[in-house]
């Protein structure tokens, strides 16, 4: 299952304890060493999708803490810094103070934790005035955050359409994203990412008469897409009214972002194949009320998937 939202603490390393040790004998004194800083907690942007999954089962991820002074004047270790791999850009918003961190970029590095630091050890304590400190400095608490952190799919494409309208298919032939494809409505239940150019684009499960109100698998992947440029919005050359389906796919979006209408559109008259010459004409022909530009494509066409990607790459 892929998680696209998670509530999740991340911390950065306890600071490691000064030590209070004396040396033996007739030299003594205080010889007790500082503690180590604990270490800082990083987030890493990758393009794996399902990387949040991680925070199904931790919720609390923190750095390596410092480690105890010890005697001699000996320092702790500093505990490790940790790296969170997480979904380029998934949004984390600390719950206090409400910032916003995003990393953008993959191999994006972005500090969100420091550790606490280490409390210093008898030795350093001593002064002239207190020549044998019997106490030393507990570490400091690392930076402790709560994130609310949700998924965002920095994709430019987004393929939208009923079930069925071979929008997985599509995707399969501009990039190697390897989508499952299936002779049913609802084979795609997650959405599917491929690279086309450098660019993303995202295939999101199909959305039905009714998503909005939670119907067939609901309209909550579209958050994935609210921020694509370009919507490739397939209709199957077979379906009985093309028209139809375009105002039932437009309706759902509309009702959840009426923003979705202005972005930049193009019809993709889909599984052309199976439409003769005569209907395919007739279908494109009624679709061109709409003012957006209509390619008919096939997956069974090279040239119309050359035009498509023309087209693509325009963007
Ligand atoms: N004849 C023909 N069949 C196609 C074409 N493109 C896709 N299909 C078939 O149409 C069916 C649906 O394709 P998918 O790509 O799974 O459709 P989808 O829109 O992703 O469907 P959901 O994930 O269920 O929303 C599959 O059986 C495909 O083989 C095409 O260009 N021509
Ligand atoms: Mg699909």
């Amino acid at each position: 299952m892929l998680i696209d939202e998670a509530e999740i603490i991340l911390k950065g390393g306890h600071g490691g304890p000064g030590k209070v040790s004396f040396f033996p004998g007739f030299k003594s004194g205080p010889d007790g060493g500082n503690g180590g800083r604990g270490g800082n907690l990083y987030l890493e942007a990758v393009s794996d999708l399902f990387a949040l999954n991680q925070f199904s089962r931790e919720k609390e991820i923190g750095a390596e803490n410092g480690q105890a002074g010890e005697s001699n004047r000996r320092s702790g270790r500093e505990g490790r810094d940790l790296v969170v791999k997480v979904p380029v850009g998934s949004v984390f918003t600390d719950q206090e103070s409400g910032e916003e961190i995003t990393p953008e970029k993959v191999g994006d590095v972005v500090l969100v934790s420091k550790g606490g630091l280490g409390g210093k050890g008898n030795w350093e304590l001593k002064s002239p005035r207190r020549t044998t400190p019997k106490f030393a400095q507990p570490g400091l608490p690392g930076e402790e955050r709560r994130f609310k952190v949700v998924l965002k799919l920095i994709a430019l494409y987004g393929l939208i359409g009923l079930p069925n309208a071979g929008k997985s298919s599509l995707l399969n032939e501009l990039t190697k994203a390897g989508a499952k494809v299936g002779d049913y409505p609802f084979t795609t239940l997650e959405p599917n990412l491929g690279s086309f150019n450098g660019k993303i684009i995202a295939d999101i499960p199909g959305l039905i008469e009714g998503a909005s109100e939670g119907k067939g698998l609901g309209i909550r992947f579209l958050k994935h897409i609210e921020k694509v440029e370009l919507l490739l919005h397939c209709i199957a050359a077979d379906s009985p009214d093309p028209k139809k389906d375009y105002h039932v796919v437009a309706g759902e979006m509309k009702e959840y972002n009426p923003e979705f209408l202005n972005k930049k559109q193009i019809i993709l008259l889909t599984k052309a194949d199976l439409a003769d010459k005569d209907e395919l004409e007739k279908k494109m022909t009624a679709l061109k009320t709409l003012k957006k530009k209509i390619l008919p494509v096939s997956v069974y066409d090279w040239d119309s998937l050359e035009i498509l990607r023309k087209n693509l790459v325009k963007v």
